[in-house]
């Protein structure tokens, strides 16, 4: 199946004014857009406004401003948005995704406080996330990265080991069958790898990252921008879907103000079976007598690291959002 058969109704639209025609978000950077058309030609593309509020993964409308540049006129229903958000300001990341690949290495030593935030963003949408440890070539640390990973497992959790740069064919095996026919997008601080996945996966895609950073920013290593890269059609096409691959900039704060205590406790999947055991049906979960969390916790069946993420989150939740 061809790549573009999203875009069948694509062409020309009744609307008034200028022709549009519909468009991949394959890179954002602030107000900056590269577009995907039909053709699969890349685009620059702009907001018409001035709140960039697209984001990679969109299908969009776009307008021709110039012979080289688009006007982003409308967005598409989407399925999903993923972002992150502080008291400041809420930064998109994805939008349309169906797998979050968190991204974790033995050194440097990863962050399980990002690590429980990221699976709470997954959580939070209802997408299924996949919990990614590599470098295992690198042995010093194994050890403790495991151990710090058997909550999550215990959890439920889909985790895998790989190394990307010593044993590439063994990765690229157990990756390939996780991200054919799915839109992934790879999340986690720097420095773990995410780009390296990307480029196993994705043979010779330094050079389009090359040409897309050019037109971007940079020339520096590390990713700055998010880009969506189509997954090679000899393996990821899976009932006419395709696979696309979503890489990020690494984080090193994962805010989720923007989620409600409401989803907040049903995004820890060892909280929802206990919440019909609280006494109140208003509890949140944090001293109340009769908590069916907290009694679960005492009785040693949900872990106090988790309940301090839980209760860090609606904190952060409670504080005023100006945006
Ligand atoms: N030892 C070892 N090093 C690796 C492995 N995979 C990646 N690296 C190295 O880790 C460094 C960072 O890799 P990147 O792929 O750029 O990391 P990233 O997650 O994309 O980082 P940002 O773009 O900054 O977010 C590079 O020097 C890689 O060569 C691995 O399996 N083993
Ligand atoms: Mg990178
Ligand atoms: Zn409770």
């Amino acid at each position: 199946m061809n790549r573009s058969s999203r875009h069948q109704n694509a062409g020309k639209s009744a609307g008034k004014g200028a022709e549009s025609e519909s468009a991949l978000i394959v890179a954002a950077h602030g107000r900056h857009y590269v577009v995907e058309r039909a053709d699969h030609s890349h685009l620059h593309a702009f907001p018409r406004g001035k709140k960039s509020d697209a984001a990679v993964g969109d299908h969009v409308r776009i307008e021709l401003a110039a012979a080289d540049q688009g006007v982003i006129t409308a967005i598409e229903p989407r399925k999903n948005l993923l972002h992150r958000s502080d008291q400041f300001k809420s930064k998109l990341l994805a939008a349309n995704i169906d797998q979050v690949i968190i991204v974790l290495a033995t050194e440097p030593s990863f962050s399980e406080d990002l690590l429980g935030r990221a699976l709470v963003s997954a959580e939070a949408l209802d997408i299924r996330p996949l919990v990614i440890l590599n470098k295992t070539d690198l042995t010093a640390r194994l050890d403790d990265a495991r151990r710090r990973l058997k909550l999550y497992q215990d959890l439920g959790y889909d985790t895998l080991e790989l190394s990307v740069n010593s044993r590439p064919e063994e990765a690229l095996a157990a990756l390939q069958p996780r991200t054919a026919g799915v839109s992934s997008i790879m999340i986690g601080q720097s420095g773990m790898g995410k780009s390296s996945m990307l480029n196993l996966l994705i043979p010779g895609v330094e050079a389009q990252t090359r040409e897309i950073s050019a037109k971007l920013d940079s020339g520096k290593h590390t990713t700055t921008f998010t880009r969506l890269y189509h997954l090679p059609e000899t393996w990821a096409v899976v009932d006419g879907k395709p696979g696309y691959l979503i890489d990020s900039p690494g984080f090193q704060e994962f805010g989720l103000h923007h989620l409600s205590e409401g989803m907040l406790e049903r995004a820890f999947p060892e909280f929802r079976e206990r919440l019909t055991d609280c006494r109140f049906y208003n509890c949140h979960h944090i001293n109340e007598p009769g908590c069916g969390v907290l009694g679960a916790i005492e009785g040693g069946d949900i872990s106090p690291r988790r309940h301090e993420l839980y209760t860090q989150l609606l904190h952060e939740s409670r504080q005023q959002k100006p945006w």
